[in-house]
This record gives C-alpha cells, sequence and structure tokens, in this order.
C-alpha cells in the first residue's frame, strides 16, 4: 500500500499547530508544519477567544500541510472542550466565543452546588465545574432571554471549525459530552439536562460518532480532494486514543498539560453519590465509551508563574535546567491545594500561590526552581489521589501510569507522580493528541484496522522512559 498523508489540526488553550502524520506499512512519521501561540483576550472582566484568528491559522497550517504532501487524503481538528459558539440560520456568529476562564459562571456553579448537581449528574455523569458549557450557556440565557430567537446552533469549537472547512455542522460525541448536556447513560442529548438549564433543544443535533466522513474541504480550493473526518473532537480524547497501552498490564493514563487529566478507559461510567462527590467526569471516547477522568488544574500553575521571574526559560536546555535545579531543591513539607478557586484565573499566578501558601501560615519559596518543585510535587499528589479514587470507587488495580502530552517531558514530574502513586510511571515520547487525531483519519480511511492495532504499532515506534517508585 502506497504511503498516507493525513494532516491534524490540533489547538490547544496556549498554542496550536497542523501536523502531517505520513503513514506507511504500519510506522507514523510526523512532521510539524505549523504552530501558533494562542491565548484568550480579557475585555471588560469578560474573556474571549480570537475564533476568527484561530482559523486564519488553521487554512495557513493546512496550506503548508499541502505544500508539504499535495496528496492530503484527509484532515481533522481537535480542540480543548467546553467553549463554544451559537450561530444564527445562516450560520453566521451572533456571539463572541468566551473562554472558560472567564468566572461568569461561578454564581450558577455555586447556584447547582445548592440545588440540583446530584440530578444533573444522575442524567450526564458530569459533576460541577465552572468551566462546564452547561452553564456557560446558562449565564447567557439569563442575560439575553431573546437569544434562542437569533441563534439557531450551538457548536463547540473543534465542531466549528469542521463547519467551516466542510460547511457541514456536525456535534462529535467526545467534546459534546464535555457539555454536561449529554446522557450518561446513551448516546443522545439529555432532555432533562437542556430543560434544567433551559438551554433550547434545537441548538444540539446528534451527536455523531467519531470517524465519521464530514466531506470535502470546501474552504480551500488547493484541499478540495482532502476529505474533513470527524475525530475526537476534545483534545483530551485524542491524547488518551494515542495511549500506546500493553495489553499485559492494567493502566491508568495521564494527559498532562495545561490540565492534568487522570483517568481509564472503560464500557461503563462511574456514576453514584461517590463519584459525584470525587468530581469523577464521565466523558466519552470516539466511539461513544466512557473515559471517567478527574480533571486537575495541571501545568497551568507553572505557566502562569513564570512570567514574575526574570529567569524564566526561553528553551528546551533551560527547561532542562530548571527541572534539574528544582530537583536539587529540599522536598517541600507542605503541598499547595490544587483545587483552590484562587488559582484559576488569577492576575498574578505567584501573588495568589504566596496568599494561599501564608493563609496556611507556610513560608512561599524564595526561587522560580523552589516554586518548580512544590508545583510537581503538589500536582504528583494530586495525580496519585485521582489515581486511589479510582481504585476506590472501582476495586480496579492500576499497576502503570501512562503519561503523555508536555508534562510527559517534566522528570520530575513524572518521578514525582511515580512516587506518590506508589506505581512506575512511563512516559512515551508522543505529540498525544496530535496522534490521536491521525489514528481516527488512519481507522476512517481503512488504512488501519483498529485502535488496537493501531497501538500495538505506535508502541514499537515509541521511545519509553520508566519512573519507578523508590
Ligand atoms: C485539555 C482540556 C480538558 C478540559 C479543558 C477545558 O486541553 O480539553 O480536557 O477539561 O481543556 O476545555
Amino acid at each position: 500500500m502506497p504511503a498516507i498523508h493525513t494532516a491534524a489540526i490540533d489547538l490547544g488553550a496556549t498554542s496550536g499547530r497542523v501536523i502531517v502524520g505520513t503513514y506507511n506499512e504500519g510506522r507514523l512519521d510526523l512532521r510539524e508544519v505549523h504552530r501558533f501561540p494562542n491565548q484568550f483576550h480579557t475585555i471588560r472582566e469578560r474573556c474571549y477567544w480570537d475564533v476568527p484568528g484561530l482559523y486564519t491559522r488553521i487554512r495557513q497550517g493546512l496550506l503548508l500541510a499541502a505544500e508539504a504532501e499535495p496528496e492530503l487524503a484527509s484532515c481533522g481538528v481537535d480542540t480543548w472542550a467546553v467553549d463554544s459558539v451559537l450561530l444564527d440560520a445562516d450560520g453566521r456568529l451572533v456571539f463572541p466565543a468566551h473562554a472558560y476562564r472567564d468566572e461568569r459562571t461561578r454564581p450558577y456553579v455555586d447556584a447547582l452546588a445548592k440545588d440540583g448537581i446530584e440530578k444533573v449528574y444522575e442524567w450526564t455523569g458530569i459533576p460541577n465545574q465552572a468551566i462546564n458549557t452547561s452553564l456557560q450557556l446558562q449565564e447567557l440565557l439569563v442575560r439575553y432571554p431573546s437569544l434562542p430567537e437569533i441563534a439557531q446552533r450551538c457548536l463547540l469549537l473543534s465542531d466549528y471549525y469542521n463547519f467551516l472547512l466542510s460547511g457541514v455542522p456536525e456535534n462529535e460525541i467526545s467534546i459534546a459530552s464535555s457539555t454536561q448536556l449529554l446522557e450518561v447513560g446513551g448516546n443522545r442529548y439529555s432532555r432533562e439536562a437542556l430543560g434544567f438549564f433551559g438551554i433550547p433543544r434545537k441548538w444540539f443535533e446528534g451527536p455523531s460518532l467519531a470517524g465519521k466522513r464530514v466531506g470535502p474541504v470546501v474552504a480551500i480550493e488547493a484541499l478540495a480532494d482532502t476529505q474533513v473526518i470527524l475525530v475526537p473532537g476534545h483534545d483530551t480524547a485524542c491524547a488518551f486514543d494515542a495511549m500506546p497501552t500493553d495489553p499485559e498490564h492494567t493502566d491508568i493514563y495521564l494527559s498532562s498539560g495545561t490540565w492534568s487529566l487522570v483517568g481509564f478507559e472503560s464500557d461503563e461510567p462511574v456514576a453514584g453519590p461517590a463519584a459525584l462527590e470525587e468530581y469523577v467526569s464521565n466523558e466519552r471516547i470516539g466511539d461513544g465509551r466512557y473515559r471517567p477522568i478527574r480533571n486537575i488544574m495541571g501545568l497551568w500553575l507553572l505557566e502562569q508563574l513564570l512570567p514574575s521571574f526574570r529567569e524564566r526559560p526561553q528553551s528546551d536546555e533551560e527547561w532542562a535546567e530548571l527541572i534539574r535545579s528544582a530537583e536539587s531543591e529540599p522536598a517541600p513539607g507542605e503541598l499547595i491545594d490544587v483545587t483552590d478557586p484562587g488559582l484559576f484565573n488569577p492576575e498574578s499566578m505567584k501573588e495568589a500561590v504566596d496568599a494561599q501558601l501564608t493563609s496556611r501560615s507556610i513560608r512561599p519559596p524564595d526561587s522560580l526552581s523552589g516554586y518548580t518543585r512544590l508545583i510537581c510535587e503538589s500536582l504528583g499528589a494530586g495525580h496519585a489521589a485521582a489515581v486511589r479514587t479510582f481504585e476506590s470507587l472501582t476495586g480496579k488495580q492500576f499497576d502503570r501510569i501512562l503519561i503523555v502530552g508536555g508534562g510527559s517531558r517534566n522528570r520530575l514530574l513524572c518521578q514525582a507522580t511515580a512516587e506518590r502513586a506508589g506505581i512506575p510511571v512511563v512516559s512515551f515520547s508522543l505529540e498525544g493528541t496530535a496522534v490521536g487525531n491521525i489514528a481516527s483519519q488512519l481507522i476512517t480511511l481503512g488504512v488501519v484496522r483498529n485502535l488496537a492495532t493501531f497501538r500495538a504499532e505506535l508502541l514499537e515506534q515509541l521511545d519509553k522512559q520508566t519512573y519507578e517508585p523508590a
């Protein structure tokens, strides 16, 4: 079979990339053709994404991909979850896309916690989090009750970029599951949840399972023969798909970037009051199965701390140097509480961390390497707690943690996680989200049989590093 070329459009909250994947006889080679920074913009306390700017980058990236590989069979889009756009009957944007770190949903989180979350969790399997699409839409609808007269459709961001490229609006299941509006027991939107939040039923359709051919790229002439494929629209679902799990092991997964997402694949949700109490989020895999996860604040803490330090790392070497010096810092006696809402979107992360520590009579570190050590250890403890939670809720025993994402290159974080969880952490040199995105395209194109085959092939190709607990 000749080599097959596909493009992954992979948008994260802090950077985006377009990656060409070339698959040839069981081997996948990746070429990053475009990378660009991403950030939300705060105007009068409201936070917005630059949705048109990202589309310009996607177009540029696809043109570069087509230049590199004129025979591009397909492309697929994955993005971070929960954020959405509203469209009128002609597909025109009726509202700017808010970013999930906007604090406008706070009163609605508190109200839901007081009254209704037990029911909502029974219907949807998604706990009460300020970022949820449900609360974001509820806030808009309370403020603008006539919105449904104009807005006819809601698309999450990956769905929206698929729509711009192909002209076809789809709601894909993995990203749909992050809305808190999907039925936990089936592949449908929950009438009860939509009714509870006051969201019009017409805003959503489907959802469709991943692995569907949406149509050709009609928006770019040079790509008229390239198919848009509905890959798992949620970046975390793509990252989990890329985990080169080995059937000999019982693995739990950690996708480590801006957020730390700890979870596993399952045929059933992890439901009930204890799961709700532990904030277990029953998100979906592109094929409709479950991906129970716990969502922990992640390396956002470290990224946001950097602007306060002149000696912040600027290159891979400087990062490695920072991690080395953090490793030689003494292990902190006390950790940061990573669930503190004060760390969610503070003006100064350093001041927010210091405020938390001093309120607990703990002296803040005196250097960037001290903070790095403290954050990595605190995240390691959060990861370990999530593993224990899943073990106690399900009766399963996990014997390894597979880690992908930016944090998989952070030795200190991997080692801290292994120590605190008491099981090995296996790190793969892998662009997880882009690889999962491409896997879904290859399976849809019929060149790879299924995910198990893809993972087995990938496992042979990757370098791995194992961090053992002491
Ligand atoms: C990771 C991620 C998480 C989601 C958060 C907000 O990029 O998609 O899974 O909880 O971003 O969308």
